[in-house]
């Protein structure tokens, strides 16, 4: 699809991405493909005010129903999937298969909220009382704020819009000023959804584009009871913190430093595609990406040297060519932030494969490297450090208890696995004595996990949970009910109160 074809598919008229103040750049080439406009921060309070009325009315509507309109979003989606990849892809630089599963990350959380939609149960639960029951009820909260990175610049805000939809909240969606047009497009398929539905309130899903000041109206709103924020552990030291003060509810997903164990019994071959699908997929830039290789001393030499001959064949180039597999990264700012990483883990005592600037064979314009392997004496001061791009560091050991402890000393906790075929290992590595992530997995990489299961994790990573199992609680508030159908009126605990 060309450029003109995408923007036609997705409804982006040339009124839309013409005559405002920001500039859209393809990190592909540099290019700029758009000029779209701002919400002024003065503007904040009537958005917030819109959604606080289609709160009103949402609330009200019963949840099956509201799964109706996520069901019909579900159906935009895949019609609109191509055009939708395809402008991830030329927005974000993903490969074409990302840009793909991206959007397909989308369909399969609508496909999970509708279920949902039936599902949000509360508890029964046995009251200490003769002629009570007790029981919890799950209410819709309020409007909800999803500010997104630009690496996942549509399907966070699906995990957070779907679920938010099914419990009764409506949205405000900041996307990151890197990606506009791809969430002005999902706005317009969302629409698509809205007219089929028929009555949906006015407000329910909006969207704001602009800088960190109409972040900070939203964070400090209290007419915008829940703030889900993804990004840097930077951003989410002040977002958490703000939120926090006005007794908001935040969902935090933030850094990560994803590592794999590999252990001497691990199938070497498959442990090879694991990780350079997780370590340079995505041109690095996920929050689940692998950052970390700690191999064990007796097999760590041939990993390298099997990593290194299949690091030499990777294409580089184009994301919308068939054959490539690393395309460029979002900007020239984070290939500097990458040579300037690379530099330290040398001062650092590292051996450095790879990691050259790519301009041969690419676009010119765009940020182009070649994704790096950095042989480590130790987990010093830069392996701590998320940097975005495609950067392993290898480090080894010699026991387990010594890997895990390694894995563990970073500040982040997002995502971690271990190659073995050591059921004791495996087993370990998921007790509480083992990884201290959110997502800990085995003989599968840190990345690419399915919406079905809680999606976040601890420490510097924010401790927020997205997406399946019961992260929709998250988006709810929880009434504990007493109902007395007897016609005495016993107090709890015993306490006698006789008037
Ligand atoms: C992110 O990088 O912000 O697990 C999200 C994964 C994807 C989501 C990544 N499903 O890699």
């Amino acid at each position: 699809m060309d450029t003109a074809a995408i923007f036609a598919a997705l409804d982006l008229s040339p009124a839309l991405l013409s005559g405002g103040p920001l500039a859209v750049r393809s990190p592909i080439d540099g290019a700029a493909i758009a000029q779209v406009s701002i919400t002024e921060a003065t503007e904040m309070p009537q958005v917030i005010a819109r959604a606080q009325a289609a709160f009103r009315v949402w609330r009200q509507v019963p949840a099956p129903r509201r799964g109706e309109l996520v069901r019909l979003l579900g159906e935009e989606l895949r019609a609109a999937k191509a055009a939708l990849g395809a402008l991830v892809t030329l927005e974000v630089g993903k490969i074409t298969s990302e840009g793909l599963g991206e959007v397909q990350e989308m369909i399969d959380i609508c496909d999970f909220a509708v279920g949902l939609s039936r599902q949000l149960y509360g508890l029964t639960i046995a009251s200490e009382r003769p002629g009570h029951r007790m029981m919890e009820t799950w209410h819709p909260m309020g409007p909800c704020a999803v500010i997104t990175a630009f690496n996942f610049p549509v399907a966070v805000w699906s995990w957070n819009a779907a679920l938010a939809l099914v419990c009764g909240d409506p949205v405000i969606w900041k996307p990151s000023e890197k990606t506009p047009l791809t969430a002005l497009a999902t706005m317009n398929i969302f629409a698509r959804a809205l007219a089929r539905f028929g009555d949906a309130p006015e407000g329910l899903a909006q969207l704001v584009v602009g800088g960190p000041e109409i972040g900070a109206a939203l964070v400090a709103s209290p007419g915008v009871p829940i703030v889900s924020a993804t990004g840097s552990t930077r951003m989410g030291r002040v977002v958490g913190p703000r939120v926090a003060e006005r007794f908001g509810r935040s969902i935090l997903e933030l850094g990560g430093n994803n590592a794999m164990i590999v252990a001497p019994s691990a199938d070497l071959d498959m442990a090879v595609r694991a990780i350079v699908f997780s370590a340079v997929g995505t041109a690095g830039q996920r929050c689940t990406s692998l950052r970390r290789l700690i191999a064990h001393n007796a097999i760590r030499a041939d990993l390298v040297a099997r990593l290194g001959k299949a690091y030499a064949s990777l294409p580089v180039g184009d994301p919308r060519a068939a054959t490539t597999l690393v395309g460029p990264l979002i900007d020239h700012a984070a290939r500097d932030q990458m040579l300037a990483a690379l530099e330290q883990a040398r001062a650092e005592g590292g051996t450095v494969h790879g990691g050259r600037t790519v301009t041969q064979g690419v676009p010119q314009g765009g940020a182009y490297v070649e994704p790096a392997v950095v042989e480590m004496p130790a987990q010093s001061a830069i392996v701590r450090e998320e940097t975005f791009a495609p950067i392993l560091y290898v480090m080894g050991y010699e026991t387990l208890d010594e890997a895990i402890a390694l894995q563990n000393d970073v500040p982040q906790g997002l995502s971690s696995c271990i190659f073995t075929l050591n059921l004791r290992e495996a087993e370990t590595f998921l007790s509480a004595a083992g990884s201290d992530c959110g997502i800990a997995n085995v003989n599968i990489g840190p990345s690419g996990a399915e919406i079905g299961g809680a999606f976040g994790g601890e420490k510097e990573t924010g401790g927020g949970r997205e997406s399946g199992s019961d992260a929709w609680k998250a988006y709810m508030r929880r009434a504990t009910n007493t109902v007395n159908y007897s016609a005495a009126l016993p107090l709890a605990q015993g306490v006698r109160f006789d008037i």
